[in-house]
């Protein structure tokens, strides 16, 4: 199994308050109260354990700052209860005396939905960490929302089974956390999304009422599918505490070629081909634009995959099956055909597990590179993959037209705007690499993003949520009625609204 921790390091430079950089949109609300000494004594008779209440400066700046050191809370406190009833206890607390929280998995969130903004208090699920269960004979896995995503895949791998997601920040972010969110990542190709592989859910609702249906089974078609409102909430209705989950037999074969495209027509060529071609065995098929290439090289300070040239456009194809000779013949035969065609230009395939990891973590290395100079702000879209890389050609023609934008030129705020994504399903992400975050740019791109997608009839969230990054701009991607019945949902179960406030509920 791949394996990278979240690196958090790549800046040195202070982040800055969210509430003073977002002054103009957010206010504190002064019907949440403050935290005393009084309150702290009841958490502490909670926990029973002043290991796990954090109040420490330096320590709360990890929980405070989020991956992209783009947002920064001011949260006093952090709660780690290590059971179910201890997070019921503490919500019901909260919810009586208005205090505000902010639940937090892994923090490696990408849209500061994760972080406080004034002074929420943040509960953290990490000592929520066990595996409860798991059938060896239908994959269910039963875990509690702290379990790393790596440590749950890690588990399954020594059964013979896979988690059904993976992502660039298994190493660090949560089961319950990849729920909250309704991640994506890097398999939804081929393995769906959480809204179907997830069978049931624990979480404690705002009052302290604790729901349950970890009992679920594959079928039960008996009313409201109530676990898919926590899928994707992002921490505003409940606090997971443990998810149930389908898991699928792991591949015994996999393959992952890396290959070099000279046109953006030939990359859906070549993506309906594999489709056609691969079919059951296709479980990856990532698009990389050159730039982010170029980032990447020089983030890593390795040569690229490819030694042949620079390139436009790259393509990441995996292949998983439980025949090796079977699937290494069709790569064989499809990558023979897609360069008779003239829609390769150039490629490398993986012959060894050494080798198929170097490219996954090249692949998975984009984010961080894009990070690496001081700042990135980040669109995580869906689009019809016709207009799929339009966006990053308008973003890039918008930047250089009021001259912000130059890759070798330190004076200019912004490194370089690429694209990157899983074009398997219509996701691309566009990074807009900066030396320091910057007013002038953050208003060349918003809401000239949102207008266009909206406009090519895209969602401005594919997979990394709304948070606090998009809380104005929900709009762009659901109806008046539909933000009604949200909010409606959310007063309904949260009339307090004390968990995760100020973002885009
Ligand atoms: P956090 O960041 O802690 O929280 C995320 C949100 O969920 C917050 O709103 C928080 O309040 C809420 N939350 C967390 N835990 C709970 C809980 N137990 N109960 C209720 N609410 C909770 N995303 C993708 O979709 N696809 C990718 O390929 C992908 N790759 C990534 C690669 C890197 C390097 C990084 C840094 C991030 C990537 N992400 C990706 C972003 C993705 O959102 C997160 O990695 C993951 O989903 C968040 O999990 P977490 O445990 O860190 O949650
Ligand atoms: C990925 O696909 C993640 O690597 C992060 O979703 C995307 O860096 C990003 O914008
Ligand atoms: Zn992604």
């Amino acid at each position: 199994m791949r394996s990278i921790r979240v690196n958090r390091n790549y800046s040195t430079k202070t982040v800055a308050l969210t509430a003073e950089t977002y002054s103009d949109k957010v206010k504190r609300d002064e019907r949440f109260k403050k935290l005393e000494d009084s309150d702290l004594k009841f958490f502490e008779s909670v926990l029973k354990d002043k290991n796990y209440l954090i109040t420490n400066e330096d320590d709360l700046d990890f929980f405070n700052e989020d991956w992209m050191r783009k947002y920064k809370g001011q949260s006093k406190l952090v709660l780690k209860p290590k059971t179910t009833e201890q997070v019921s206890e503490i919500l019901k607390y909260c919810n009586e005396k208005k205090l505000a929280v902010v639940p937090q998995g892994g923090n490696t969130g990408l849209v500061g939905g994760s972080n406080p903004i004034f002074d929420e208090i943040i509960l953290s699920v990490a000592n929520l960490n066990k595996i409860r269960s798991f059938d060896e004979v239908s994959g269910i896995l039963k875990s509690d929302a702290g379990v790393i995503l790596e440590n749950a895949d890690n588990f399954l791998a020594e059964k013979g089974y896979l988690f059904p997601l993976d992502l660039g920040a298994k190493g660090s972010c949560h089961v319950g956390g990849v729920v909250a969110t309704n991640a994506g990542g890097l398999r939804l190709l081929r393995y769906g999304s959480l809204h179907g592989t997830v069978l049931g859910l624990e979480a404690v609702l705002p009052d302290g009422t604790i729901y349950s249906s970890m009992d679920s089974l594959r079928k039960d078609n008996t009313g409201y599918d109530l676990k898919q409102l926590f899928i994707g909430s992002e921490g505003t209705l409940g606090v997971i505490t443990g998810v149930s989950i389908l898991c699928p037999a792991r591949p015994a074969a996999s393959n992952v070629a890396f290959l070099a495209v000279s046109s953006y027509e030939a990359v859906q060529k070549v993506f309906t081909g594999a489709r056609r071609e691969l079919s059951e065995i296709l479980s990856a098929f990532e698009f990389m634009d050159g730039t982010s290439q170029e980032l990447t090289r020089r983030y890593l300070k390795l040569d690229y995959p490819i030694e042949s040239g620079d390139y436009p456009y790259y393509i990441l194809i995996e292949t998983s099956g439980s025949n090796k000779e079977h699937d290494d013949e069709k790569l064989e035969t499809f990558l023979g055909n897609a360069m008779e065609e003239g829609l390769v230009d150039d490629g490398v395939v993986a012959q060894d597990e050494t080798q198929l990891r170097n490219l996954w973590n090249w692949r998975e290395s984009l984010p961080e590179a894009t990070a690496h100079w001081g700042g990135v702000y980040k669109y995580d879209v869906s689009l019809p993959l016709k207009d799929y890389y339009k966006l990053v050609e308008a973003t890039n023609q918008r930047l250089s037209e009021r001259g912000l934008i130059d890759l070798d030129d330190d004076s200019k705020p912004v490194v370089e705007a690429v694209g990157y994504g899983h074009l398997g399903d219509g996701n691309l992400h566009l990074n807009v690499a900066v030396r320091e975050y910057n007013k002038e740019v953050e208003k060349a791109l918003e809401p000239f993003v949102y207008e266009w997608i909206k406009e090519h009839k895209g969602s401005i969230s594919a997979e990394h949520g709304l948070g606090f990054q998009k809380k104005n701009y929900i709009g762009y991607s659901k109806s008046d009625i539909e933000i009604k019945m949200i909010k409606e949902i959310k007063n309904h179960y949260d009339p307090n609204c004390i968990l995760n406030p100020y973002k885009y509920v």
